[in-house]
């Protein structure tokens, strides 16, 4: 075994080097070229960098990304909790043995499946891969699923039920630009993702941008000011909008007859879905007005290339996915899109809009508990054989599936559920809903260990925290929300002891006994990656390092060429000839309205709605600990009309008092008149007091499993006392 002293993980600066790479945050991965001081590890200058996707912008998290990288508390040495409940410094040797002797004993006892994966959407394809590879053959434990769960998994059920395949967004971002309407529903990608908003810059010019959101946020802003339309609907009636502009096309013979005809299948379930869905009812459920429906009907049916125009597009985001009816709803949104004709066709699409650097790749290589790489189904038998021949293993060792994380978290140290958790990659205390009953549960382990790079508040709970590298300190790949893969690039040398999750996973694995099963090289895991993935349906067979350092653009599928042909070029716009469904059609997908599983009533009497700033990034881990950032929003807070505030009795900076039937938190008051009179709207950035987690139901959809983050009743009051902001902050610093 190697000890960490011989195992240099990344390499050192590179002197008066540039690394060009992309930004550590969200699925736009906006590139960088971040430059190391000569001889220095630190400061590290970010730049932004052209390329398709951000031309050369980035966000105010971005620019501030490198802080991060000197954060005051970054943990650089592995650490494990004492007696007296506090942590000490420990060696590599030391924490490593601990973690495999601790899981040895607990699977002796209790099986296998005492212990339990999860993982993250931020990581790069290589370490996601390891992850599920290490879950299935070093632990042999079928517990495994990601926070991905928490993001992308109602639009992926949605599209592989529809589609036959999720890519994401089925075609390259710069598309947008050349479209005559774009329909958003649920995404304030003017927040999340700013670069995002030039690609919308030509269809605001021909106003044709409508924006679905119960708040009128930046996005809808674009589209009000660019002469299109906001639809302030009642929260979670977004499906009742769909079923509506379906309706109105079919009953006013706006859909694309041949295209329908020839490419989709399932129509006539979904005519007879949408017909009782007129518009005038469904201004009734949603307070949308049955003219506008008609408006938006039309708008988008005259941007369709089959009557003419120059292309339309519907993009969904986490407003309408984190729902209990969340993939029904994404599949009336296909459905939509399909009786317009435009999936498969060129300058027209739907797609979701992607949220964690690596959400589109770490859904593909198997960190969820029900798939093996290349999108593969952990059931399928075919699927188990070509994994097993790759890992050199007996198909019949590769465990059967686990749960989705939600269901997982639930059963943590309870009678039957598993004893140990290792967390790679997610802050679940602060991000995943019900989150004190999460804590609870984390609480009741006999083992939880934790790789990150700060101490997260999930850490700060862990028996072991092992510290591992950041983006600017390694080398990996990473798919980004349009299906591209892209690199990523070492700038600057780790700090201290804190080394790669590919070094980390294989040393576990080698005191587990299969250590010649892993490698902590990036290309090497990669290119095992892409032999597993080899057939599959994200298919990267044909992608190398070498490919990419090349310049090359390669989105998948992008399958390995016989000896002697050319390289596959990889697949931009997947869907234009077929659908990989059975019959080569898409589907369209009947479904029903059934409104979110917590009642607004006397008592809680308004919809509590959840979702982000622009200067925070997730359970805010590492945007709290830049300074820039945490000035721009220091605390929790709850957005509310002032109408809402004075019936009860709330002024700006007060604090309120929310209570749902899960929980309460308290934040601050800011008032606006940018929302609903009957909604409120929490940032899930803080830890603590003001952690709008603590408020939100972990129902889940039935397909998806899908937590219904964002809505929930909510009981409102005055706090009594006014607390100090510190307490709102909760940062665990
Ligand atoms: N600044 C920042 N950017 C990020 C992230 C971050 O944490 N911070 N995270 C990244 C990740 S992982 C993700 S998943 C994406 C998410 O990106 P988005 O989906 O754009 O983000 P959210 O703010 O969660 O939700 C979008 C909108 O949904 C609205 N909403 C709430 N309830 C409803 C409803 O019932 N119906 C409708 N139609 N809308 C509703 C909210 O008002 C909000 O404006 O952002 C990525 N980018
Ligand atoms: N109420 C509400 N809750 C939500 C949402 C919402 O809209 N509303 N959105 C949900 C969504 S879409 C998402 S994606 C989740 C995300 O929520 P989380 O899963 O908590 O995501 P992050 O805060 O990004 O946590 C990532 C953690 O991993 C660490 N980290 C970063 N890179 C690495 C790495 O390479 N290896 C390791 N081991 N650690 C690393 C970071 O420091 C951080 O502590 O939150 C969900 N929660
Ligand atoms: S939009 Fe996303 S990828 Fe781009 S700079 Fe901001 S956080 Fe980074
Ligand atoms: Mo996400």
């Amino acid at each position: 075994m190697t000890t960490p002293q011989q195992d240099a993980v990344a390499p050192g600066p590179l002197p008066g080097a540039a690394a060009a790479t992309h930004c550590p945050y969200c699925a736009l991965q906006c590139a960088q070229t971040l430059t190391a001081t000569p001889g220095e590890r630190l400061p590290v200058a970010v730049a932004g960098r052209e390329f398709p996707t951000n031309r050369g912008g980035l966000c105010q998290k971005g620019w501030t990304s490198a802080e991060v990288l000197r954060a005051s508390d970054r943990i650089t040495t592995p650490l494990i909790r004492t007696a007296d409940g506090g942590f000490r410094e420990a060696g590599w040797d030391d924490a490593l043995d601990l973690v495999a002797g601790r899981v040895r004993d607990l699977q002796a006892e209790s099986g296998d499946d005492a212990v339990a994966v999860f993982g993250g959407g931020g990581l790069t394809n290589e370490k996601a891969y390891a992850l599920g590879k290490f879950a299935r053959l070093a632990l042999g434990t079928r517990l495994i699923d990601y926070n991905g769960r928490f993001c992308m998994s109602s639009a992926a059920a949605a599209s592989n039920r529809a589609l036959g395949m999720d890519r994401g967004l089925a075609f390259p971002l710069a598309d947008l630009g050349g479209a005559d309407a774009v329909l958003v529903l649920g995404s304030n990608m003017g927040v999340t993702m700013p670069p995002f908003v030039q690609h919308l810059a030509g269809v605001r010019e021909r106003g044709g941008l409508v924006v679905l959101d119960p708040r009128e946020t930046v996005t809808a802003k674009l589209a009000r000011d660019g002469a299109g339309v906001h639809l302030a609907a009642v929260p979670g009636s977004d499906m009742v909008v769909l079923l509506a502009l379906l309706h109105i096309v079919l009953a006013e013979g706006l859909q694309d007859d041949a295209y329908l005809a020839d490419r989709v299948e399932g129509l006539d379930d979904v005519r007879r879905s949408v017909a009782q869905w007129w518009p005038e009812r469904a201004e009734a459920a949603t307070g949308v007005p049955a003219d506008t429906l008609r408006e938006v009907a039309r708008l988008l049916a005259a941007a369709s290339p089959s009557r003419g125009g120059r292309g339309a597009y519907i993009l969904t985001g986490r407003g309408v996915e984190q729902m209990a009816q969340g993939t029904d709803c994404v599949n009336a949104a296909i459905n939509l899109a399909l009786a317009l004709g435009l999936i498969g066709r060129e300058g027209s699409g739907y797609g979701p809009v992607t949220g964690q650097g690596n959400g589109q790749g770490g859904r593909e290589h198997g960190q969820k508990s029900d798939q093996l790489p290349g999108y593969r189904m952990i059931t399928d038998p075919a699927a188990r054989a070509h994994v097993a021949s790759v890992w050199g293993v007996d198909p019949a060792v590769i465990p059967g599936p686990g749960v989705p994380a939600v269901q997982l978290l639930s059963s943590l140290g309870t009678a039957d559920g598993p004893r140990a958790l290792l967390v790679h990659g997610s802050n679940v205390v602060v991000s995943a809903p019900n989150a004190t009953a999460v804590e609870e549960r984390l609480r009741a382990l006999d083992l939880l260990v934790v790789c990150d790079l700060v101490p997260s508040e999930t850490a700060m709970l862990a028996d072991v925290v092992l510290p591992v590298t950041q983006w600017a300190e390694e080398d990996g790949t990473m798919t980004n929300l349009e299906g591209r893969i892209i690199r990523r690039r070492a700038a600057v040398a780790a700090p201290g002891e804190a080394r790669s999750e590919l070094w980390i996973l294989r040393e576990l694995a080698a005191r587990l006994g299969c250590g010649a099963l892993f490698s902590d090289d990036a290309e090497t895991m990669f290119d095992e990656m892409a032999r597993a993935s080899a057939g599959g349906k994200a298919d990267y067979s044909g992608i190398t390092y070498a490919r990419l350092d090349a310049g090359e653009e390669l989105f998948w599928p992008c399958p390995a060429s016989a000896p002697g042909e050319s390289a596959h070029p990889g697949t931009p716009r997947p869907f234009l000839e077929s659908f990989p469904t059975p019959s080569g059609r898409a589907r369209m997908i009947a479904v029903a309205h059934r409104g979110p599983a917590d009642d607004v009533r006397p008592g809680m009497a308004t919809y509590l709605v959840t979702g982000r700033v622009l200067q925070h990034y997730q359970s805010g881990a590492q945007t709290r600990r830049v300074k820039e950032l945490a000035q721009a929003q220091p605390e929790a807070f709850v957005e509310m009309h002032p109408l809402l505030a004075e019936r009860y009795g709330l002024t700006e900076g007060a604090v309120a008092f929310l209570a749902t039937a899960r929980g309460e938190a308290m934040a601050r008051v800011r008032l606006t008149t940018d929302i609903r009179t009957d909604t409120v709207f929490m940032p899930f950035h803080w830890a603590g007091a003001g952690s709008a987690n603590r408020l939100t139901n972990d129902v889940t959809d039935p397909t998806s499993s899908m937590p219904e983050f964002k809505v929930t009743a909510v009981e409102i009051r005055a706090a009594h006392r006014l607390r100090p902001a510190s307490e709102l902050e909760g940062a665990a610093r």
